[in-house]
């Protein structure tokens, strides 16, 4: 699968989506919903600063203004344009949240507020779907973005949303790679020891729809030649749909390795919430807001 096909499957099925943006006024974000909207793909619901957005659409996207399709939102300043984006998912009128410009911990603390906010009784996540060129299917990597430092309870979880994730993507029976820096269990790396309890836990039924095996150091997860020579024969190793990255750090360093260096593409949600969100980061490509756009969209099909 490629982000392509995504788009191509996406909008052959024309499904009744539409997507909440919070502080809209934001030009990449902004050219996502052009290209959405040019492949009628979901209707928008745009909230931000009457000014600042007005301007931005009529300067730049001035199509979306007499779209049907889309509607613009007042809202006084950053913090309400979040509130108000997350009720309208809250309420049913949205199906998608996606963050415009505004820092990320505005929107997630509209996202976690007890009483108004997106809480599923889960934990959230960050899940970053990448196409990499050479690898023959979409490689899934969680946490890269999200939870700084994750306990065994909490990776437990992260690896659950990320399962989930992949078979709304279609995977029916993903493999998980929990990495650490070495193939075997060492006391002294705590990486390698939750890799080893996370597979346990899904042999024993705890940890469901996917099999776990590690721990795997990052070749030998991917690579089947690297597997081989180190002796490691697992329906996992050198097969991995989806990598479980130790912490946020190693996480961020292999995302940002793969789209530096590889030139992969990426796109990404945090699951957990009662709906997909896109929170891409200012810094992210078109591109990116627009695969993580599809993946939000694909993986929101089952609460319709
Ligand atoms: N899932 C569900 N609930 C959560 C989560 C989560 N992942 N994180 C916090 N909560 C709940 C807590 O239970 C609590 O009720 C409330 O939210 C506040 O919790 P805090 O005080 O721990 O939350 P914050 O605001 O201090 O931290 C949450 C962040 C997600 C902002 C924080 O974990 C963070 O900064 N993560 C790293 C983000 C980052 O810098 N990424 C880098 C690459 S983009």
């Amino acid at each position: 699968m490629s982000f392509e096909q995504l788009q191509q499957t996406q909008t052959a099925v024309q499904k009744q989506v539409t997507v909440a943006v919070a502080a809209a006024e934001d030009l990449l974000v902004l050219e996502a919903v052009r290209r959405a909207r040019e492949e009628q793909l979901c209707d928008f619901l745009l909230y931000g600063d009457r000014h600042k957005l007005f301007d931005t659409l009529e300067e730049h996207t001035p199509e979306l203004l007499k779209d049907d399709h889309v509607t613009c939102v007042h809202t006084s300043d950053e913090v309400i344009a979040c509130q108000q984006a997350v009720r309208a998912v809250r309420q049913n009128e949205a199906n998608v949240l996606m963050k415009g410009n505004v820092p990320t911990s505005t929107i997630l603390k509209a996202v976690l507020n007890k009483e108004h906010g997106l809480r599923s009784g889960k934990l959230l996540s960050h899940v970053a779907i990448f196409e990499v060129p050479g690898y023959d299917k979409f490689l899934y990597i969680t946490d890269a973005g999200m939870n700084i430092a994750p306990t065994l309870e909490e990776k437990q979880h992260i690896l659950q949303n990320a399962v989930s994730i992949a078979h709304k993507m279609g995977v029916e029976l993903p493999t998980v790679a929990p990495l650490a820096a070495v193939e075997v269990v060492n006391p002294n790396m705590s990486a390698s020891t939750d890799a080893a309890l996370l597979t346990q836990m899904n042999r024993r039924g705890q940890i469901k729809g996917c099999i776990v095996d590690g721990p795997l150091a990052l070749d030998n997860a991917i690579n089947q030649k690297a597997a081989e020579k180190k002796g490691i024969h697992s329906e996992v190793a050198g097969n991995a749909d989806i990598l479980l990255v130790p912490t946020v750090e190693s996480g961020n360093i292999l995302y940002k390795s793969l789209i530096y260096f590889a030139s992969a593409k990426v796109g990404a949600v945090i699951a957990g919430a009662k709906a997909p969100i896109v929170l891409t980061s200012r810094s992210d490509s078109s591109e990116s807001k627009w695969n993580s756009l599809l993946v939000a969209i694909k993986t929101a099909e089952d609460m319709l």
